[in-house]
């Protein structure tokens, strides 16, 4: 039924949007370019906003796109807000974990009509045409409802092979030119070839046939850039590829394209690269022609730098690749910034320990903040599924959590949460304003120089903060490994607990005075926007 609607559909489309919602864009763009009237809106905690939307459009359709599982109840809050305010539009919803349990989440948020699985851009198109046009919906293949004797789940659309097919996304409601370093977010091929036990990502794109790697073509892409430098003003591009370099010899070739490409159209002169990739992709031949093409910073996808921790990832690298890929960035002068999982549900205090003197030798001179959350299952990796196998995986409103198999370890991390919150999870907290210094301080673009005393005071200051943290882990590791059992508010941990608490904002203080004298990064602006939070929740979300 594609394109053959008479009828102009109208969809209002919801979700996060901490950096451009590639998802919802191009779920937008596809239903643009066959007529169709689109309204984007960022997700808040309460119906305003959306609803205003849904107010002036007055959709057939809301697309909510549930990227994260753990929004599953504020989603489900909103839906019933929006219904208790008289909107009567189809509820369909999208996303990861929407794909992996559509069961589950109709049975959660009663308001929802139907679930799209995995890639949307077609199976949206058509299920919102067949609306519009007041025919059966329920016959679209990729979707998920409920039926009358439980959920149906329609055949599952296949993917495309071909990327290049689609529009690119739908930008026309961004203003880039109001952000201090306009950036932007870029996708240049979906998909990854590797089998992280943690991550859903491979199983996502198997779940429409589309396993593996697809890359768009380098110059389609690079016109792309072309268009988000020349016409809005982009001077960073975010790429969103899980793993950028992803693919082996094809991927890295396909990768050094598209950099040849930039510097042919002369665009390495002022626009400038972050991407995401792994450790054992990470080597100097590899990466120099991306950094002459404009790459400057890298998120290394670490996770660990204990043996068995990694095994039970299944990352198929060392802590050795990790810390030869820490080396290849600072020969290169780039800044980076890397995941950690410093536990996972099989972790020993023996990981534990190797975790923590890892992460010393990895970051301890301060050229990467170290930050560290603990694995959490999501729905659709193995890590899930042995963790139902072992009985293990317990579910808080569909956020899926586990206990250690030491509940001492379960007591580290209760108090890890409590002494790192505030450095760690707070907006303007110490590791976000440390990344953002560290990422500014490194950036050279025209009209913004590298300032080498900032850059050296960032250094050390991070060290500092790195430093003190991984003391205090040793310290609280340490002695409540010592003891049987963990009693509740135990002093010692109470006073650590206080005492990382003070060390931070001391450091906190010394970043906000160094700040002072540099108004114009960044860093400062971000610092003086928003004030610092303290909570401590316990949170398995934070992790
Ligand atoms: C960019 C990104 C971010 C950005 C935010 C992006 C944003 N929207 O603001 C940042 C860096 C902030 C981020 C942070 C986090 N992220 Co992230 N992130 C991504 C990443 C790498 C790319 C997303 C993207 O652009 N994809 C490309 C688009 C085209 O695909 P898509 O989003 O899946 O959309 C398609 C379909 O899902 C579907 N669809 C999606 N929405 C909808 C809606 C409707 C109505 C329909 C019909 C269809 C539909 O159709 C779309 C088009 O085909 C994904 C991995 C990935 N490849 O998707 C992880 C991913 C989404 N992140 C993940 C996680 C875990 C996190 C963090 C929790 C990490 C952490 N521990 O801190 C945080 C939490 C963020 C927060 N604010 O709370 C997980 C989510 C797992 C889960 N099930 O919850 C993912 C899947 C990575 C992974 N390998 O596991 N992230
Ligand atoms: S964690 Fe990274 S490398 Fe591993 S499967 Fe996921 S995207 Fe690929």
């Amino acid at each position: 039924m594609i394109g053959a609607s008479a009828e102009t559909a109208r969809i209002v489309l919801v979700g996060l949007e901490d950096q451009d919602n590639l998802g919802l864009r191009y779920l937008s763009s596809r239903l643009r370019q066959m007529g169709h009237c689109t309204r984007i809106v960022t997700v808040t905690e309460g119906p305003g906003p959306v609803l205003g939307a849904i107010q002036e459009l007055v959709p057939h359709i809301v697309g909510f796109s549930l990227i994260f599982q753990y929004l599953v109840p504020q989603f489900a809050r909103l839906l019933a807000g929006l219904r208790a305010n008289g909107v009567t539009a189809h509820f369909t919803m999208g996303g990861h974990y929407a794909s992996f349990e559509p069961e589950a989440l109709l049975a959660a948020i009663p308001a929802l009509d139907s679930v799209v699985v995995f890639e949307g851009e077609d199976t949206l198109l058509e299920l919102a045409e067949h609306i519009a046009a007041a025919a059966d919906w329920r016959c679209v293949a990729g979707i998920a409802y409920r039926g009358r004797t439980g959920t149906t789940l329609n055949p599952v659309r296949p993917g495309r092979r071909d990327l290049d097919e689609l529009p690119w996304p739908d930008r026309d409601d961004i203003d880039y030119t109001r952000q201090q370093l306009p950036l932007a977010s870029i996708i240049g091929g979906r998909g990854c070839p590797w089998k992280c036990s943690f991550c859903s990502i491979v199983t996502f794109y198997e779940g429409n046939g589309t396993k593996g790697r697809r890359w768009r073509d380098p110059k389609r892409i690079v016109d792309e850039i072309e268009y988000l430098h020349n016409e809005r003003g982009i001077r960073i591009l975010l790429w969103q590829d899980d793993d950028f370099l992803a693919g082996g010899a094809r991927g890295i070739q396909w990768a050094h394209a598209i950099g040849r490409e930039c510097i042919a159209r002369g665009l390495h002169r002022n626009v400038r690269w972050k991407i995401s990739c792994r450790s054992d992709e990470t080597r100097l031949d590899t990466l120099q022609p991306l950094v002459d093409a404009g790459l400057a910073h890298v998120y290394l996808g670490v996770e660990s730098g204990d043996a068995d921790n990694l095994k039970k990832m299944n990352k198929r690298e060392t802590a050795e690749d990790h810390l030869m890929a820490g080396e290849v960035l600072r020969q290169l002068g780039l800044s980076f910034d890397f995941g950690f999982m410093l536990l996972e549900p099989w972790s020993t205090f023996t990981t534990l320990r190797n975790n923590i003197s890892f992460l010393r030798r990895f970051a301890g001179d301060g050229a990467a903040v170290i930050g560290f959350v603990r694995l959490l299952p999501y729905a659709g990796t193995a890590v899930h599924s042995r963790l139902v196998a072992e009985g293990r995986l317990s579910s808080h409103q569909l956020d899926a959590d586990y206990r250690f198999m030491d509940p001492r370890l379960d007591a580290f991390y209760d108090w890890m949460l409590a002494a790192f919150h505030e450095r760690n999870h707070s907006p303007s907290g110490t590791f976000l304003l440390l990344r953002l210094l560290l990422f500014e301080t490194h950036l050279n673009l025209p009209g913004n120089p590298v300032d080498r005393a900032l850059k050296e005071h960032v250094k050390a200051l991070t060290a500092v903060s790195n430093r003190m943290v991984l003391d205090m882990l040793e310290d609280a590791a340490e002695y409540i490994e010592s003891l049987s059992s963990v009693p509740a508010n135990d002093p010692v941990l109470e006073s650590l607990c206080r005492h990382s608490i003070a060390e931070n904002r001391r450091i906190r203080r010394d970043l906000t005075v160094l700040l002072s004298g540099y108004p114009g990064t960044m860093a400062y602006s971000s610092c003086r926007l928003q004030p610092i939070r303290t909570a401590e929740p316990r949170a398995s979300r934070a992790s």
